[in-house]
């Protein structure tokens, strides 16, 4: 039996959450998921460490008899292909299996990559400073979050011109991990609140509409169970906004 320890507020967990949603047919009754919430420091404690020396979330617990721990696996990338190869969810990540599946997998892998110190780093780098450092009382640093920006901006642009270049998909013509994982990462971006951060959702992506018009059709194509996964983000946005409305404007 397989546990997959996630935060409905963290990107990498969502993705998994989708994937592994979408598949659970295929996955049989093998795997359950369990809630570490970040908010509350539950990845902190010492029995979370003993699951995952890395202390953060997503990560894949294999469980043996008795409840034993047979196999841990920290790392999104990693607990993505994992899961598809284990079962056989090819249609997500090529199987390797003769040249050509092997080059498509390999292009796949090429985007998991690149997600990491592009689109990751500059959305999730932003999102912290902006928005998730004060609730985690951690001060923010508006110059980090200004050179996150860039990286995203940048990000956001190779991503139209690369990896959705020809293509309605970053697998094609349907959705693969890379796009889940690329999806759930901007859809944080909704957390912004323009009044106050000087951006939101709109603004950023205003100058990329290709992008805008891929997040639909992953959305779409992972219906219903994209919306389930991410309510509990847009609950958040929405107190957010609402609460960031009633402080009075600076003069
Ligand atoms: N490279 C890791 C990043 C995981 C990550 O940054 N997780 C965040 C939530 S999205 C986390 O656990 N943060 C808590 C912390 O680092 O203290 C992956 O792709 O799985």
């Amino acid at each position: 039996m397989y546990q997959l320890y996630v935060d409905f507020m963290s990107q990498p967990s969502r993705a998994l959450m989708i994937l592994c949603r979408l598949n659970a047919a295929s996955m049989g009754q093998a795997l359950e998921e369990k809630r570490v919430l970040i908010h509350k420091k539950e990845h902190r404690t010492d029995e979370y460490k003993e699951l995952n020396p890395l202390r953060q979330v997503p990560c894949l617990v294999k469980r043996g008899a008795g409840q034993s721990v047979d196999f841990r696996l920290p790392e999104s990338c990693a607990i993505l292909r994992h899961l598809c190869e284990r079962f056989s969810l090819s249609d997500w990540y090529p199987s390797a299996g003769g040249v050509e599946q092997l080059e498509k997998q390999a292009y796949v892998d090429s985007a998991l990559h690149w997600y990491h110190s592009t689109l990751r780093k500059g959305c999730g780098g932003l999102t912290f400073h902006k928005v998730v450092a004060m609730n985690l009382g951690v001060q923010p640093n508006e110059a980090i979050a200004v050179d996150c920006k860039a990286v995203l901006d940048r990000a956001l642009g190779t991503m139209e011109r690369v990896w959705l270049k020809d293509r309605s998909f970053v697998g094609g013509s349907r959705p693969c991990v890379a796009d889940l994982l690329f999806c759930c990462e901007l859809e944080q971006l909704n957390m912004f609140y323009a009044p106050v951060d000087g951006m939101d959702f709109d603004s950023i992506m205003g100058p990329f509409p290709e992008v805008r018009a891929w997040m639909a059709r992953v959305a779409e194509a992972t219906s219903p169970v994209y919306e389930e996964v991410h309510k509990f983000l847009r609950f958040a946005s929405k107190m957010r906004h609402e609460k960031l409305s009633k402080v009075p404007a600076k003069l």
